[in-house]
């Protein structure tokens, strides 16, 4: 096994076998601007810690895994420069080179099993991008949810990606993806998507007895709930389709590739919206990691 740090909150809860809940690093080093990234951070965990869980952020620290992050750690990630973006396939180099990285949904859901955390809060999963029958340009995160258990509690995908193609890879690669709550599946910035959700539950208990069936199945990969954004923070699809169109066309005439597609397409949203798009992802995250503090009690409470 390699070497894990943990937090002092979650070593103790660990000890004691209360809740936790995993969080990304990405998000706050190449999903949103400093001082935001770190104020959001920190509110987040303190969410789950109001619904009686504790939050484990993932991040690699010069070549060691941490599982949650010390307040001093969170603040000096979130003002590095130059952080490396984490996925499946760069983490073993990153730990064994003496990197330091902040880890994507994919490197996330890995690094919760390796500390036997089963529920993970983000904002939004990398999908299939926007001209992928180009650019083959489909995340990791998709394929890690089919290989790794952990329960994703995210708003849906981004409207950067191409919502069906991303859906349809998820049911090849048997994915359940759940809408909490309603019938369609909630599009990041909107709670409502033209598009209906393969499936729906009304309640963290059942989607923690869904878990928990998984597992007494021995099924590998883990399940996606889509957790529509609050009423009140929405913002209407025709006000952001110009502003991504814009973003996509600059990814495209500057050559962005790769692994630099999404951090770039978030940044010049953030930027052509004046910051309105990032009120409306930190209500978003907020409302997920909620949600998962509370399906994390439940999986709790089912026991093993
Ligand atoms: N989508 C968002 N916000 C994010 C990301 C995606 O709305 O912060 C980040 C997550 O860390 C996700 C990663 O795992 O981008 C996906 O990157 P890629 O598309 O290169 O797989
Ligand atoms: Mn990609």
């Amino acid at each position: 096994m390699i070497n894990i740090q943990y937090s002092s909150e979650v070593a103790d809860a660990k000890s004691k076998n209360l809740p936790v809940v995993a969080l990304e690093s990405t998000i706050i080093t190449h999903g949103m601007p400093y001082p935001q990234n770190v104020e959001v951070a920190a509110q987040v965990e303190q969410d789950i810690r109001d619904q009686g869980a504790t939050p484990a952020t993932m991040a690699i620290l010069d070549g060691t895994l941490h599982v949650g992050l010390e307040a001093e750690q969170l603040q000096a990630l979130g003002q590095a420069q130059n952080v490396a973006k984490v996925s499946r396939a760069d983490m073993p180099v990153c730990i064994a080179s003496g990197g330091t990285g902040a880890t994507t949904v994919a490197a996330t859901m890995i690094a919760a099993r390796l500390a036997g955390i089963e529920v993970f809060a983000t904002g939004g999963i990398g999908g299939v991008h926007k001209g992928a029958e180009d650019s083959f340009d489909i995340s990791a995160d998709l394929l890690e949810l089919a290989q790794t258990p952990v329960t994703v509690v995210a708003a849906g995908a981004k409207a950067i990606l191409d919502l069906p193609k991303t859906l349809e890879v998820l049911e090849t690669q048997g994915v359940p993806v759940i809408a909490y709550g309603q019938d369609s599946f909630p599009a990041f910035w909107s709670a409502q998507s033209d598009l209906s959700s393969p499936l729906r539950l009304n309640s963290a208990q059942e989607i923690a007895k869904a878990h928990a069936t998984r597992r007494a199945m021995a099924l590998p990969g883990g399940q996606l709930i889509a957790n529509p954004i609050p009423a009140e923070a929405e913002i209407p699809a025709e006000e952001l389709a110009p502003v991504i169109a814009q973003a996509q066309q600059e990814a495209d005439a500057q050559n962005v590739r790769g692994k630099a597609v999404t951090p770039f397409l978030l940044q010049r949203i953030f930027e052509l919206t004046e910051g309105r798009s990032l009120q409306a992802n930190i209500a978003l995250v907020r409302n997920n990691a909620r949600l998962a503090a509370q399906i994390a009690k439940e999986l709790n409470a089912l026991g093993r």
